[in-house]
């Protein structure tokens, strides 16, 4: 009888060991696409899969709101090519991940936003469930694509489809919904496995036209006054070595939008950042490479772009051309393909532009250089933006690898300008929404992704959004230093309510707040600093230790413009234009 006994248990084991659940598929698409990291924060009904998830080797990153780790997630998959995942609960935390997804979409940053769903019987009839929602018809307009999964056998699909969507073409925001009782369901272990997708070639190479490029390049040699444009989508593409091929061998002078500074060093002769506004009206050829023309660059047209123009653009969307103006010369493809193909096609023969123009070009730059060079010396007692920015400016020229994370008003506009960067993927900021929030969840991912420090300088209202997630800094560790340039309000520090009641202005903040302190609380290390040479020295000490850090950088509350440089959006402002 005992030998039964044995065999029945030795079958049972057998048995059970041959199932799978929704869980583990899930886990096992992922892995076997080479995701390794879950940005998240867990619930019903998605907290074990996240537990599973770290037991099967991923790493999960908890976050203490969903919009930070959504925002983690989108910037993650910015900086490793592969779509970063984020995990939520249904419909709150499902809406708290949605403004990340949609943001990353906005940007064309691939992500998938992995939610946990209740029944679908039940929120067809609007019978009530635990946090019931339509998630997947919520989540459509938002994202480049949405997949519901309903059965296990399909979880294979449902991940390979969102990782093609998410990379393919131009990147962007993916919505998975997997409701919570398909993450229950079981099936047979090795069907499961022969199920599971690994993904050929998620983002294939797009090659432009041959005519394409032997017409943009017969434009850029006609041109007099030409400039290359680098946006984002270029930096994205990891095309860097043939894109400063193309600049160098054409010699033409080139502008990183924000985050394609750092694709070539910003200290390159032919960078034309300091003779911004002088390039844009005075070129006659300008090619886009991977950057849009919309309001970050007045839309191609009006006051900024000065003389009659012919455009260039590269892009892998074909209908991103012709949005906002006409472009005599479309190239559409990945920015790689392109890149080479214009290289190839320009072979040794191209002639550098005429020195009237390189010359003038240069003259703006020196002029503004000095400038600035002027503005960034001065000593004011307190603190302006540009005093606190020289002591980050050198901290970020001897520590070029690190990231640089960068959100606010005034302290993004004049960081934006003030502060070089060296390397590739390493300006992390507001991107084309010009949304606050996204500092510390891009922070924590910087660094989990490429095992660097990661300085974060943020506006006081700015930081406000996400401020929270100190403690999961702490938690993880992580080699942040966050500095908050603090001038005790929204844009500056001194308004005054207009009644003369009792209630602070709009724009205000608690004078004097002490955020070094929210890092403390959690463990790590604080500094309140008021001179220049106080803050290089705890940023330098933090980059050193590698510990959680937060300085609180005090601002004069008089210095700053209202919006920073977007005064002009302000409808009373647009109103007396
Ligand atoms: P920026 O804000 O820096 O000007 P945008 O976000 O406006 O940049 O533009 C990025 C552009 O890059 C988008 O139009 C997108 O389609 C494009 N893009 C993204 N990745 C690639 C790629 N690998 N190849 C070609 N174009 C790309
Ligand atoms: C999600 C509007 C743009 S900039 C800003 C706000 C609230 C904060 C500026 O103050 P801060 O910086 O950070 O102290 P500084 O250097 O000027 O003092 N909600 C969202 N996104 C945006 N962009 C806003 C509001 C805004």
């Amino acid at each position: 009888m005992a030998e039964v006994g044995n065999e029945l248990q030795r079958q049972a084991a057998e048995e059970h060991q041959a199932q799978t659940d929704g869980f583990h598929l899930v886990i096992d698409a992922l892995k076997l696409n080479g995701i390794e990291n879950i940005y998240g924060l867990p619930g019903i009904p998605v907290t074990d899969l996240a537990r599973l998830a770290q037991a099967n080797g991923m790493r999960v990153i908890s976050f203490r709101h969903e919009q930070n780790a959504g925002n983690a997630a989108a910037i993650a998959g910015f900086l490793t090519q592969k779509p970063g995942v984020c995990l939520t609960v249904s419909a709150p935390g499902f809406l708290n991940g949605l403004t990340a997804l949609a943001n990353a979409t906005t940007n064309c940053f691939p992500m998938i936003l992995i939610s946990g769903s209740s029944e679908r019987e039940i929120v067809d009839l609007q019978q009530g469930d635990y946090e019931e929602m339509d998630q997947l018809a919520i989540a459509r307009p938002h994202a480049k694509a949405a997949f519901r999964v309903l059965h296990a056998e399909d979880i294979g699909v449902g991940i390979a489809r969102a990782i093609r969507a998410a990379v393919s073409g131009r990147p962007g925001g993916v919505y998975l919904d997997l409701p919570a009782k398909l993450l229950g369901q079981s099936m047979e272990a090795e069907r499961g496995r022969q199920s599971l997708i690994k993904v050929v070639d998620p983002a294939p190479r797009q090659l432009p036209a041959p005519d394409s490029i032997d017409r943009a390049v017969a434009l850029l040699k006609s041109a007099k006054r030409p400039l290359i444009l680098l946006g984002k989508g270029a930096a994205y593409a990891r095309a860097d070595a043939d894109i400063r091929a193309l600049v160098e061998k054409t010699g033409i002078p080139y502008l990183p939008m924000s985050m394609a500074k750092g694709l070539l060093p910003d200290t390159h002769p032919q960078s034309a950042s300091a003779a911004r506004s002088y390039v844009l009206a005075e070129a006659d050829v300008v090619m886009l490479v991977g950057a849009r023309l919309n309001w970050l660059l007045s839309h191609g047209k009006g006051k900024t772009w000065g003389k009659p123009k012919q455009f260039i653009q590269i892009d892998i969307s074909p209908t991103e051309m012709d949005s906002n103006v006409a472009i005599a010369a479309p190239v559409v493809g990945d920015i790689g393909s392109c890149v080479s193909a214009m290289l190839d096609k320009i072979g040794n023969g191209f002639a550098k532009p005429g020195a009237d123009w390189l010359g003038a070009v240069e003259e703006r730059k020196d002029k503004n250089l000095a400038k600035m060079a002027e503005t960034l010396s001065r000593d004011v007692s307190p603190m302006n933006f540009h005093s606190a920015l020289r002591a980050l400016k050198d901290v970020v020229k001897a520590n070029p690898g690190i990231s640089f994370v960068n959100e606010g008003a005034n302290t993004l506009d004049y960081a934006r300008a003030v502060i070089d960067m060296y390397e590739p993927r390493k300006r992390l900021d507001v991107g084309t929404w010009g949304v606050m929030g996204v500092g510390m969840g891009y922070a924590v991912a910087a660094a989990v992704e490429t095992s660097k420090p990661v300085l974060a300088l943020c506006g006081d209202s700015a930081f406000g959004f996400s401020g929270m997630e100190v403690e999961t800094i702490c938690r993880y560790n992580l080699p942040i230093c966050i500095v908050i340039f603090n001038n005790n309000g929204v844009y500056k520090g001194i308004d005054v309510n207009p009644t003369g009641g009792n209630d602070p202005a709009v724009t205000m903040f608690v004078k004097g707040a002490r955020y070094d302190k929210m890092m403390e609380a959690f463990g790590g290390v604080g500094h309140n600093v008021t001179t220049p040479a106080e803050l290089e020295a705890a940023v330098n000490e933090a980059l050193r230790s590698g510990k959680p850090t937060l300085v609180n950088a005090v601002i004069d509350p008089a210095a700053g413009t209202e919006s920073g440089r977007l005064t002009n959006l302000n409808p009373q402002s647009a109103a007396n234009k």
